[in-house]
């Protein structure tokens, strides 16, 4: 049996990455004070609850926190290491609000002894370690790199996945040195499956930003060729389809845009530092920012015959399918530019979704009198839509299809006139 050393771990912010963290250090044996400037979180937690929606956290939480390893309060205590993991939020400016990082680091500074070791997990800009969180640390009094280890290990996990990815996704752990890096890796290593891979505080905040840029660049290439194929009278779905048999090319999926708290924010992150390289990057980004105007442009066209207030009702309003996260979701955007108009009035349906001010729980209510369906996100459910029965309520039969869901055959054998977003071809 292997046995391994246990360690008193501080874990600053109890989110939808501390609060995983915290659970599956506990469960592995260390011990963990977890710290939290909402009193609820604290209070949830020391009861074995959680306030955070994630699947099987909360029975991880329950043994955690009743094995006696884990609980909560409101300010750090002294520990051998300390884990930063609070949000980094986008300025209206588009610049990282890194408020929530400069205090948790003021709040650990009095409790900081020789031998620490302090690691940031916050999506930041580059060189926030060095540059901010350092220049805190140091306050200690302790020498950095030598008395007081620090270093950058991002998270990766997928909402949804986070307890599966957070033990076998390969990890990239940035060290100010080489000694803070390894031990902030044998650490990790008590319950990371995934290979660790070492480097510099700033490479690692780099690689985590690019992860999620690689990916918002993909896709605003994608929709470009959605508009691009538009006007050209073809289906884009089609070109990323034969695209995509060549073996060195991989083009994403169009859509209404890009929500999140992370696709949507972490390019900016690097736009903010160097605003004169980062060309491909900011452009990509208001590319995708652009989608729900074209898609709100498109339904306009589609709707220009039908006089009076327009009904237009939108499934599936989350950023993503199958969950319940609206973060940064465009279809709210798009909803705020038909409420804007005043000529649409505009009703949601979402099975994930209960709380949100124009939903209706009620499918047959949703599309009663409806001059347009816009399928904003592909939900599992909406697979098993009685597409006849929906299109007998509407008052008008347009169905706009945002992310290749249906299938055209089935659509119009339902009485359906389709769109789809990225295609010109009019069924061509
Ligand atoms: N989307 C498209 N077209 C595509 C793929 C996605 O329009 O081809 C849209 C989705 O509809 C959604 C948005 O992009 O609105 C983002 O969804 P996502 O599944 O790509 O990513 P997130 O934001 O849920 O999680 C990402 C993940 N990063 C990568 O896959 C590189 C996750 O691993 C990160 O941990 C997470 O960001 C994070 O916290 O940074």
């Amino acid at each position: 049996m292997i046995t391994i050393e246990k360690k008193k771990i501080c874990i600053v912010g109890l989110g939808y990455i501390g609060l995983p963290t915290a659970a599956m250090f506990a469960t592995h044996g260390h011990q963990i004070v977890g710290v939290d400037v909402n009193e609820n979180v604290v209070e949830a937690l020391n009861q074995g609850k959680i306030i955070i929606e994630e699947p099987y956290l909360d029975l991880m939480v329950q043994a955690a926190v009743t094995s006696g390893n884990l609980r909560a309060q409101s300010i750090p205590e002294e520990a051998d290491f300390f884990i930063i993991s609070v949000p980094t939020p986008i300025n209206s400016d588009k610049t990282a609000d890194l408020s929530y990082v400069r205090s948790a680091a003021e709040s650990i500074v009095p409790f900081l002894r020789e031998g620490n070791a302090v690691v940031l997990e916050s999506t930041s800009p580059p060189g926030t370690v060095t540059d901010v969180l350092v220049p805190i640390l140091e306050k200690s009094g302790l020498k950095i790199g030598e008395q007081l280890l620090v270093a950058h290990s991002p998270e990766r996990v997928l909402p949804g996945r986070i307890l599966i990815e957070l033990v076998d996704n390969p990890r990239i752990i940035g060290g100010i040195n080489a000694k803070s890096a390894e031990v902030v890796r044998d650490l990790y290593r008590t319950f990371v499956k995934g290979d660790i891979y070492l480097t510099d505080t700033t490479t690692a905040e780099m690689c985590k930003l690019m992860e999620n840029t690689y990916r918002d660049v993909n896709i605003a290439l994608a929709n470009e060729l959605a508009k691009l194929c538009e006007k050209f009278g073809i289906n884009a779905w089609d070109v990323i389809k034969f695209s995509n048999k060549h073996p060195r090319v991989n083009l994403h999926q169009p859509g209404p845009g890009v929500g999140g708290h992370c696709l949507a924010v972490d390019p900016w992150f690097i736009v903010e530092r160097q605003p004169e390289l980062a060309n491909i990057i900011k452009l990509s980004r208001i590319t995708n920012d652009s989608m729900p105007h074209h898609v709100y442009e498109r339904a306009k066209s589609i709707l220009s015959g039908v006089k009076g207030v327009k009904k237009v009702t939108i499934f599936g309003i989350t950023y993503k399918p199958n969950i319940d996260d609206m973060r940064e979701s465009p279809i709210i955007e798009l909803i705020d530019l038909f409420e804007k108009d005043g000529e649409y009035k505009v009703t949601a349906y979402d099975p994930h979704v209960s709380n949100f001010k124009l939903l209706e729980k009620d499918i047959k209510k949703a599309v009663e009198g409806s001059h347009l369906l816009i399928l904003g996100v592909n939900h599992d459910e909406f697979a098993k839509l009685d597409l006849k029965a929906i299109c007998k309520q509407m008052a008008a039969p347009n169905l706009f299809d945002t992310r290749n869901f249906f299938d055209r055959e089935s659509v119009c054998e339902a009485g359906f006139n389709f769109y789809l977003l990225g295609d010109g071809s009019r069924g061509k």
